[in-house]
This record gives structure tokens, sequence and C-alpha cells, in this order.
């Protein structure tokens, strides 16, 4: 297949997505990088992981979509396929693939293996590495192979840990994978010294690596670090999984993800593409070529939309796929017109409008909740909104220690008090109040006096609903 001292060139497709609702976003760069590809002279071709977003049924449009374009470019290269995210390609969605190999076959790598490309056909490993025998056997029956991969897609930690072979099961999946490579990098240095290409394809997350939306992502839990795929010793590790390209070195060999081939969610950041590798024993090289992804114009407003911003962003959007996001508050919600937003972007071929509205919020009293008795909140509560809550401190306390009738007896005895000491000059003329009569006091109760101006106890006796007296 390769001329003496030709670097083998890869095409390198990940995260495909192909469902109903992404076709024409995955077929239109998928075909793409297809064409491309094969126009670029690829020797093999691989795809590492989410071929589809969904399970997709046999009659979908989608599948068959993708089964075309894979059926294509098995007319010039091999084709590897490896399994990716159970969500997203769930387990024996590849399986009829394997059928649909032109010239070349299809190969679907759904175990963890390794596999020698040799003239064009795939020769695997019975268990998780290629044993010493297996190695002299394939020489003797088939010479130095063109690559060989070493494949890790999705699987369960069981299935990991039995790989690796690590008898314990609490290993975290992060140290079963890191086993597994180191393995795997003592056969490839060997296949290396013989001067074969190694290659990596897997399926999942580096520690550190960049997510779509520019978020890094860092903690333990993600399946492999920058090291470990290193140790594998692989010319080239082909990744997939992450739906942004990046791409690390370390002394001449490459680990890269391509990043997803479309762009199947607003707000994705960067280039969308396939990778073109070109690999030689113990350095390769990956260049992103980029696919007519749609373009996305993201503008978010943090209050309702200036429609003056708008219409100069509009005459810019033919074609493109626009979100207009605002928050605005409750009672001004009906100030944006809609109508209007989407007749600015008429040309464009997606308007996805998403108002976030604030509902009213009442303020409340800071701290309230961090006082431990009702009496520290009331008086918290008056702090706050400048109330002398003193009286109200004394009725609460009241409220707490007795029964209603020693309340309202005591009520009625501080009014006695009050008409009595009240004289005659400072009372309202107002007949009610003047005749109103003092009531006793039962002995039994003591309780705070509740004095109140003569002229606050007409509610007493007045008629409430009657007009005030000029
Ligand atoms: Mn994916």
């Amino acid at each position: 297949m390769l001329n003496d001292g030709e670097s083998l060139r890869a095409g390198h497709f990940s995260d495909l997505h192909y469902s109903p609702s992404n076709q024409a976003e995955a077929d239109r760069c998928f075909g793409f990088a297809v064409e491309d590809a094969i126009a670029f002279g690829c020797h093999v071709g691989v795809v590492s992981g989410d071929s589809t977003d969904h399970r997709l049924d046999a009659h979908t449009p989608a599948l068959s979509a993708l089964a075309r374009r894979v059926h294509q470019l098995s007319a010039h290269m091999p084709v590897l396929l490896l399994q990716g995210t159970f969500s997203h390609e769930p387990p024996g969605t590849l399986d009829l693939f394997r059928l649909i190999g032109a010239r070349y076959p299809v190969y679907v790598a759904d175990r963890i293996h390794q596999v020698a490309l040799c003239a064009g056909q795939f020769q695997p490993s019975t268990g998780a590495v290629f044993s010493d025998s297996e190695i002299d056997a394939l020489l003797a029956q088939h010479g130095l192979p063109d690559a060989v991969f070493t494949c890790v897609p999705t699987v369960n930690k069981a299935v990991l840990a039995a790989a690796a072979g690590v008898s314990n099961a609490a290993t975290a999946v992060g140290d079963h994978l890191a086993d597994y490579l180191a393995a795997a990098g003592g056969v490839n240095r060997d296949w290396r010294s013989r001067g074969v290409r190694t290659i990596g394809v897997s399926h999942g997350t580096v520690n550190g690596c960049q997510t779509e939306h520019g978020v890094p992502m860092a903690g333990f839990d993600h399946e492999f670090s920058i090291g470990a795929l290193f140790d594998a010793e692989c010319d080239a590790f082909m990744l997939g999984h992450i739906h942004r390209a990046q791409q690390w070195e370390q002394a001449g060999r490459v680990v890269a993800y391509p990043g997803s081939i479309g762009r199947f969610h607003y707000g994705e950041i960067g280039q969308k593409g396939y990778l073109q590798w070109e690999i030689d024993p113990g350095r390769s090289s990956a260049t992103l070529v980029e696919t007519p992804a749609r373009e996305t114009v993201c503008i978010d407003f943090d209050g309702p939309p200036d429609m003056t911003q708008l219409a100069t962003v509009a005459g810019d959007t033919a074609d493109k796929f626009v979100r207009i996001r605002w928050t605005i508050n409750e009672e001004h919600r009906q100030l944006v017109d809609r109508d209007a937003i989407l007749a600015l972007f008429g040309k464009s071929a997606e308007v996805k409008i998403e108002a976030r509205v604030m509902p009213a919020v009442r303020s409340r009293a800071e701290g309230i909740s961090r006082a431990a008795s009702l009496t520290e909140k009331l008086a918290r509560w008056g702090e706050l909104t400048h109330v002398d809550a003193t009286p109200l401190v004394d009725r609460l306390h009241m409220l707490e220690t007795l029964d209603a009738e020693s309340i309202a007896d005591a009520v009625l005895a501080g009014l006695a008090d009050v008409v009595a000491m009240t004289s005659v000059d400072w009372m309202p003329a107002r007949d009610a109040v003047a005749d109103s009569k003092p009531v006793s006091v039962p002995e039994r109760v003591q309780v705070p006096s509740i004095a109140a101006p003569a002229s606050a106890l007409v509610w007493l006796t007045d008629d409430l609903f009657a007009a005030e007296p000029a």
C-alpha cells in the first residue's frame, strides 16, 4: 500500500452525531470530509466514535446517509470505526457497518485490543495486546504491517479491568486505562523498533482538555491523563468525544481530537473539521481541515434587546443560525417586539429566541433568618424597616405568655387608665369617647399596661366607615 519512505496518510473523523435533527449538518460536513480525504489520497480512514447521536431505527434516513458515506470512503481506503459513548451509539449500532465495505473493509473496533493493517486488511489480536507468538505469525504471513492500531473504545469498567489484568475492581477507570496503555506501550515500542507505525484510537476525555464551550475539563474522574496516553507509545493517538479540535505533542508524537465534524449546538467555539494525519515511525503531524459547518451567531442582552444593535448585527447574518437571548423583568416583558426581531433576521437560516423573564421578587429582611428567637427576628425587622419594635415586642410577649381573655382584660384596663388620667382639656370633641365607661381590672392579672393617647381610641366605639369630620 505504501511506497518506501512514504508517510502514512490517515483521515480522522469524529463525533459525526448522525440523527434526524442533525442530518443536514452532519452529512454536509462528513460528506465534505470524506471527499476531501479521498482527494488527499488518505491510506486509511478512522472514525473515533459517536457516528450516531442516539439509537436510530433501520428505516431512519440519517442512518442510510451515514452508511452511504462510510461505503463511499471504503471504496478508496480501509475504514476503522470505533465504538463511542453508549448513549449516542448503543452497542451493536456499528455491527451492520462491517457488511458495507466496498473495495476495502470496514472494521469495527468495539473491544479493547490491537489490530494490524496489512495490505489493506485488518488483522486483530486475540487478547488486549498482540502476544509475541501472534507477532511472529503475523510477520511470517503478511510481512510488516502498514500500521498497528491500539483500540480503546468505550467499555464498561469490568471489561476494562479484565483487559488491564487488574484484580482490584475498586480501582478507578483512569488507573485501569493507564495500566492498559502502559502494557500496550511495551508492544508498540517493539513494533516501532521493527519500523512499524503505531496508532492509538480512543473515545474519552483527557484531563485538562478544553470543551467546545471553552471550559477546561479538570477533575479526577476523566478517563485519561495526557501522560498516560503518551505512555502507549503510539506515533499518533486519535481521540474522539470532545467536540473541540486540539492536540498535544511530545518528542514528535502527537495526541489529537479533531472535534465534532459539524456544529451541532449554539455557542460552540472554534473551527469544525477533520484531521489529516501524516504518520511515520516515531513521528506524526495532524492538520485540521475545516468542514463547511454552519455558522452560528449568539447575541445576549443583560436586559431588554437593543433593537439598534440587532439591526446592525442582522446585516451580517444571512444564512447563519442566530440565537438571541435576553433577560427582562416580568413587568416589562410586553415591551419586547418579537415580530420586529424576527423580521430583522428574515434572511437567517434559523432564529432562535430565548427570553428569560425575571419574576418580581419581594425584598426580604436580610439576616432575619439567622435570629434565633421570634423576639430577635422582630427586633431585626424593626431595625431594617426603621420601625420602633419595642411596643410590638411587648405585645408579642403577651401573646406568648397569656391567654386570650387575660390579654383582652389587660387591654381594657389600659384603656380605662388612659381615660381616667385624661383631662377633658385635650380630649377630642367626640361624644363616643367621652361616653365610654371605665372597666375594672381583675386583681389576678398582672400585665404590662398598654397606654395609648385618647385620640387613638376612637376606633373602639366610632363608626369606622363614617366620613372624617371636616
Ligand atoms: Mn460526541
